[in-house]
């Protein structure tokens, strides 16, 4: 059986048209007069996409003729046209589109500074087309913002991929590089689309092998696949490779054996790979081996590396990542956040010309919400890339929907004052501010076998990375448009719902998470994806948010605390210092403070984390009323996919909100202004039905079920063998009526539980936990909602859960929750229809 092969076209390069909206009036000879294989790959996809957008046939050809699209770099061009004028300042990757002035003719230039500035060309003219603007007086001319664009791949040769959430590796498998490399030419050309150029292809956690001649002869065959459309292979490598495969009895960066086997390795990989990019490197972080070891710095280890890619114009990325993860908690001093700047500023000027350091865009790792690194504006004399994650490893793991496009605008807007002087981040990563030779933006993309990122509406995140590295002067709303547009074809309607819920979704994701700065909540050593409040504390890793009976947040004031805001240039600095200059969404990140400190919203502390988790919570339910009216408009087998998955996030948003909401209801003691917190109308706990082999359980930790407890059929609560199902009982001593009734249950890994809801000696629904969530224990990770809609119930009479385990799965279940079916949108969720249910007695 032959899986369906993976393309681009899965993802926005669909070239559909579904209305007939797009402009027909184009060229549909395209010619180009280079031979290099990235104008070729130009043609292609002007032809496959011309065809695409306007029905009609569009073709390659060799030879001139009146009515046609001329692609070439200037120098092609002027010497194919010499009477003509042509753009003479056109750099390196840019382009110009613009007609021919021409009396008998219609042709339409695509102009490169160089072979990549046509491809870039080609596919601009495409995203024209597909946005619905005509060409009519067509004059247009872009190049890139920054000169390193780069996705990273965290792929392990095994297959696996860190923190990914979309199947395997295209690369490898099994130790090899596979052999089929189609899907990545097919990734090739999604980069392409949107200017990225360079694409490290293996984690940053890097496996030394890699390195060995066997598989870097295989490696040059995915550089081959990506050369046609102008991506530089890169790789991760590990410091202590001369030790590990050279062979070498030291890997120190400054021992000359060391160095000249570093020389020999990049004349190797430059003899299979000409143009290759270079390495990134994490070294002395999380457990891998770094120049710490010989008492050298990082500095001392990106340089030799330099030194030997600098001969083959290779850069270095060398990581920030660098942090002790033994921190003492007990230490108001210590503080993680401090460590990118604390050790890289003082080698500030140490750096080789050709490597970049590679910052995180905020100082811990990702965080639903964090400042800006102060590191970006403490670097005065080295060349920065911004490093930032689309694969959502802290934020929902693409089964949330979250669109980091305004969180990346966010910190690359922020102006960090750097010598008092405007220095927006944007400035400083194109080398502007700081007067520095390179830099730019690296994504940490995650995308794998199942159609790239897993969740369709994910891919709006590898999209707008690529246009934001590009130029980030762009609008996240627009560019959700253009996505949105290439996606589904210019449709009424969807290109409004669409980009609305992309603006909304990092919004919502941030208040039924982690409000006020204190990160994400989640669980911290483990999944990263369900909440986990305390995971964070009293351990080393330091992602400490401190909350206590009296308060929350981590101080990291000059004064008082661990001095992290003294970091940041002088202006920027004082207004962290001090909590009533702190922006709110910000402000836990900076100050311990009491749950009563008043917001300049007007809220206190512990009223803002109720309403926030309320209203995220209620967000993601408006997000499924709103995918609704999609329906019949989009593809039905997307329409579903989507469907679903927003269903489950505004379940698993409900997990969210009522574990943070009742953790710090009971941390802090004060009550809910609005009532809410600690009361679910209509909720039948599990713990206090009436339980047939079912037994009550504690569910860890306590705030990821609803009141602590759930119930859970594992084998030895079964009476005997023959007996395979439990069963909650419950009466409903509600009016009459019709009803929606949500069970929040656990999806375990491995086994597929059965759960049935039944009444009226009829099984009404039935459905199976066999959803791919983390966790194998029932906690917030894999605590779901099922509803069924409209069930008619009469005053008094038994309902049954009968839940049937599956191995490892024990169909544990946490509440169900019985709501009125006519309440509006996200009915389960409606407090002014108090269900007036009771426990059995
Ligand atoms: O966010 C953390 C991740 C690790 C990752 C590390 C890093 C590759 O949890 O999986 O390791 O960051 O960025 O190096």
């Amino acid at each position: 059986m032959s899986a369906a092969a993976q393309t681009a076209d899965q993802a926005w390069l669909r070239y559909i048209d579904p209305h007939g909206a797009a402009p027909r009036l184009i060229p549909r000879n395209v010619r180009a007069l280079g031979a290099s294989p990235m104008e070729q790959s130009a043609v292609q996809e002007l032809v496959r996409g011309i065809s695409g957008l306007t029905g009609l046939h569009a073709s390659a050809s060799d030879t001139g003729t009146h009515n046609e699209l001329v692609l070439g770099t200037t120098e092609e061009l002027r010497k194919a046209y010499p009477s003509s004028t042509f753009a003479n300042d056109l750099g390196p990757e840019s382009y110009s589109l613009a007609w021919l002035p021409s009396t008998t003719a219609s042709r339409l230039v695509v102009q490169g500074g160089d072979e990549r500035g046509v491809l870039y060309g080609a596919f601009a003219l495409l995203r024209l087309l597909a946005s619905g603007d005509g060409l009519l007086g067509l004059n247009l001319r872009d190049h890139p913002a920054f000169s390193i664009r780069w996705v990273d791949e965290w792929d392990n040769p095994d297959g696996s991929i860190e923190r990914g959430y979309a199947g395997r590796s295209i690369f490898f498998e099994d130790g090899s590089v596979r052999d089929d490399l189609a899907p990545v030419a097919e990734y090739g050309r999604l980069l392409a689309s949107v200017g990225i150029n360079g694409c490290n292809i293996n984690n940053v956690n890097a496996a030394p092998q890699l390195l060995d001649s066997a598989h870097l002869k295989q490696i040059a065959r995915i550089a081959d696949a990506l050369r046609p459309w102008g991506v530089h292979l890169a790789m991760s490598v590990a410091i202590a490779s001369p030790q590990s495969i050279g062979g070498l009895s030291t890997y120190d960066p400054l021992d000359p054996a060391v160095k000249a086997w570093w020389i020999a390795k990049a004349q190797e990989i430059y003899e299979l790979i000409p143009d290759f990019a270079g390495f990134t490197v994490k070294a002395d972080s999380e457990g891998q081996p770094g120049p710490a070891s010989f008492g050298r710095t990082p500095a001392d280890a990106a340089n030799t590396l330099a030194a030997a890619l600098a001969p083959h114009h290779g850069v270095v990325l060398y990581r920030a990542f660098v942090y002790n993860h033994h921190l003492d908690w007990r230490d108001p001093k210590a503080d993680r956040a401090r460590a990118a700047y604390d050790i890289f500023k003082p080698l500030d000027g140490q750096f080789a010309a050709n490597v970049v350091l590679q910052i995180k865009e905020g100082p811990i790792d990702f965080q639903a919400r964090e400042p800006v690194s102060p590191l970006f504006a403490g670097l005065e004399h080295a060349s920065q890339a911004m490093e930032v994650q689309i694969t959502q490893e802290y934020t929902g793991q693409q089964r949330h929907l979250v669109y980091l496009a305004p969180m990346w605008k966010w910190v690359l807007d922020t102006d960090l004052r750097a010598n008092s002087q405007p220095s927006p981040v944007k400035e400083i990563l194109a080398g502007k501010t700081f007067h520095q030779p390179l830099g730019g933006m690296v994504g940490v993309a995650g995308i794998g076998r199942d159609r790239w990122l897993g969740s369709p509406l994910a891919l709006a995140n590898l999209y707008a990375f690529g246009r934001l590295a590009w130029n980030p002067e762009l609008d996240p709303a627009q560019i959700a448009t253009e996505w949105t547009q290439q996606t589904f074809g210019l449709v009424d309607t969807v290109d409004r719902i669409v980009p609305d819920l992309l603006m909304r979704s990092w919004p919502a994701y941030e208040s039924y998470t982690g409000p006020l700065g204190t990160q994400t909540l989640t669980d911290i050593t483990g999944s990263h994806y369900g909440p986990n409040i305390e995971s964070s504390e009293r351990n080393g890793w330091g992602q400490w948010h401190n909350a206590d009976a009296q308060g929350v947040g981590k101080d990291r004031s000059v004064a008082t605390g661990s001095g992290y805001a003294g970091q940041y240039p002088p202006e920027l600095a004082k207004l962290y210092e001090n909590p009533t200059t702190t922006p709110d969404d910000l402000l836990l990140f900076f100050h311990h403070l009491p749950y009563t400190y008043r917001l300049h919203s007007g809220k206190t502390v512990i009223q803002h984390i109720y309403d926030s988790h309320f209203d995220g919570a209620a967000q993601a339910a408006q997000f499924v009323t709103e995918w609704s009216q999609l329906n019949s408009r989009v593809d039905p087998a997307l329409y579903a996919d989507v469907l679903g998955r927003l269903q489950y996030q505004a379940g698993h948003a409900i997990v969210w909100r009522d574990a943070i909401v009742q953790y710090f209801l009971k941390l802090s003691g004060i009550q809910d202004d609005l009532g809410r917190a600690g009361h679910y109308p209509g909720r039948l706990e599990a713990e206090s039905a009436l339980l047939t082999g079912y037994k009550i359980i504690d569910v860890t930790p306590w705030e990821d079920a609803s009141r602590g407890k759930a119930v859970s059929c594992d084998a030895a609560s079964l009476q005997d063998a023959a007996q395979r199902t439990c069963t909650a009982q419950w009466t409903w001593i509600g009016l009459s009526g019709h009803y929606n009734i949500a069970v929040q249950y656990f999806d375990l890994q491995g086994g597929a539980a059965k759960f049935s809801f039944r009444y009226r000696n009829r099984t009404v629904d039935t459905w199976l936990a066999d959803a791919k969530l983390p966790s194998r224990i029932p906690n917030g990770d894999n605590s779901t909602r099922h509803i069924i809609r409209n069930v008619d119930l009469q005053e008094g009479e038994p309902i049954f859960i009968d839940g049937t385990p599956d191995g490892p799965d024990p169909a544990a279940f946490d509440y169900i929750e019985i709501t009125p079916a006519d309440a509006p949108s996200g009915a389960w969720d409606i407090y002014s229809h108090p269900a007036n249910a009771a426990p059995h007695p």
